[in-house]
């Protein structure tokens, strides 16, 4: 079959809920993949950060098949083998002392936004169902009724109330704004480090330094979503670290699996993560074997391959380079490490067409926010790869 007839089928019977490039993807190695007609792509989008460690790496692909051989779930009924190396490990790797694994990246925030309702209640003596967190202006936390009740974009939002109560959003990088609206009641700030949908938008410096401050001096938890920005994307584990913030909590997810398997979680020390009590939460898949076994492997790659530090280096390459590139179009070249967003201005008429563009000589990309165009590869890429891309990509910045 060709790219139309998977794109009708697709159309046809599917729910409408996405407006993809009509690229048909069949297998993907690395930073390349392929689509149906065998062309190949570099992937520049890494499924938002989900394949930090490339296509079907061979030594999560091997965990899997390993794993899917011996045991896939057990549900937490019961105990297995895996969860508990994967709580260790993921302990040694990120100094929390505690976990507690979900599925999906919105889960894992719901995950924390409940402990962080707990705590209120239990240690800080704010009155039940009371508790108010803080959010940003431009947040994307995930697709949930309570995470979208405090996304202030509509289309994400309008027509999906009613909404949780609970939340008050400020506007982002402004920590005097966090500040203000801090009551006896609040519970937690929860903050992207660096906003990924809202268009690659980097807060000032010093502004989580400054959060984490505030919320220090106030009693109320930071909770950091580095679902897209953790582990390793920006040129640190976290991007937290670039301030040497320690939040709180930790929400990470995508890269956690390095894009096999859905598994999430939230990282925080035992005085915050040992306040849940048995059956207060769960899952059905969270900590199953199968997804334990893959985290253990994705996070292994992580650190053996030295993907961190890549990040940083070829992230600091693209950036630059990029930044060089002539353009009639381009607005602003930002990012850290490899999340990288290019800002184009009014008059090029939307980065849509310069991603369809690009798709058309084998780079893959995708607009955020209407006027960005993301350039976020897996964390593997090679300096070669870059080189290859960078004179295509001056090419679609010049197009009339
Ligand atoms: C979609 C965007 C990226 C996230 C942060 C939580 C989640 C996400 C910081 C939820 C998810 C996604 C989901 C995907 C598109 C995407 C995205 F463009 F919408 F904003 F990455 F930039 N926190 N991000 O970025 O994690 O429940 O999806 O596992 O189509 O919704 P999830």
């Amino acid at each position: 079959m060709e790219t139309q007839n998977f794109v009708q089928l697709e159309e046809r019977y599917g729910a409408h809920n996405y407006h993809p490039l009509d690229v048909v993807i069949q297998r993907g190695q690395g930073v390349w993949v392929y689509d149906v007609e065998g062309k190949k792509y570099l992937d520049c989008l890494s499924a938002y950060s989900a394949l930090n460690q490339g296509h079907v790496h061979p030594k999560i692909l091997q965990a899997l098949i390993e794993q899917a051989q011996k045991v896939t779930l057990t549900s937490r009924a019961f105990r297995n083998d895996q969860l508990p190396l994967l709580y260790q490990e993921l302990s040694e790797v990120t100094g929390y002392e505690m976990s507690l694994p979900m599925n999906s990246g919105a889960e894992a925030v719901e995950t924390a936004l409940k402990l962080a309702r707990k705590w209120a209640y239990r240690v800080k003596g704010v009155p039940r169902h009371r508790a108010e967190v803080i959010v940003c202006d431009g947040n994307f936390h995930g697709r949930t009724i309570s995470v979208v009740s405090f996304s202030s974009t509509d289309l994400y939002k309008d027509d999906f109330g009613p909404f949780t109560p609970g939340f008050v959003s400020v506007p982002y990088g402004d920590a005097g704004a966090v500040s203000a609206a801090i009551g006896p009641d609040t519970a937690a700030v929860m903050v992207e480090p660096i906003q990924g949908e809202s268009g690659v938008v980097m807060p000032p410096d010093g502004y989580l330094r400054q959060l984490a401050e505030v919320c220090r001096k106030n009693n109320v938890l930071l909770i950091a979503d580095e679902i897209q920005t953790g582990l390793g994307r920006t040129g640190k584990l976290f991007a937290s670290q670039h301030e040497g913030v320690r939040p709180d909590m930790v929400v990470i997810g995508k890269a956690l699996s390095g894009g096999f398997y859905p598994v999430s979680a939230v990282l925080a020390d035992q005085p915050l993560l040992g306040l849940f009590q048995p059956g207060e939460h769960g899952s059905t898949f969270g900590g199953n074997p199968l997804g334990a076994a893959v985290a253990r492997a994705a996070l292994r790659v992580i650190v053996e391959e030295n993907l961190v530090e890549n990040a940083a280096k070829q992230g600091r390459y693209f950036i630059e380079q990029l930044a060089e590139i002539p353009s009639p179009f381009v607005k602003e070249v930002r990012g850290k490490g490899l999340l990288i967003g290019v800002e184009l201005k009014q008059t090029a008429g939307g980065a849509r067409r310069f991603c369809e563009a690009l798709r058309d000589r084998g780079i893959l990309a995708k607009e955020t926010h209407e006027h960005v165009i993301r350039f976020a590869p897996p964390l593997v890429i090679r300096r070669e790869e870059i080189d290859w891309a960078l004179p295509l990509i001056r090419e679609v910045l010049n197009m009339p």
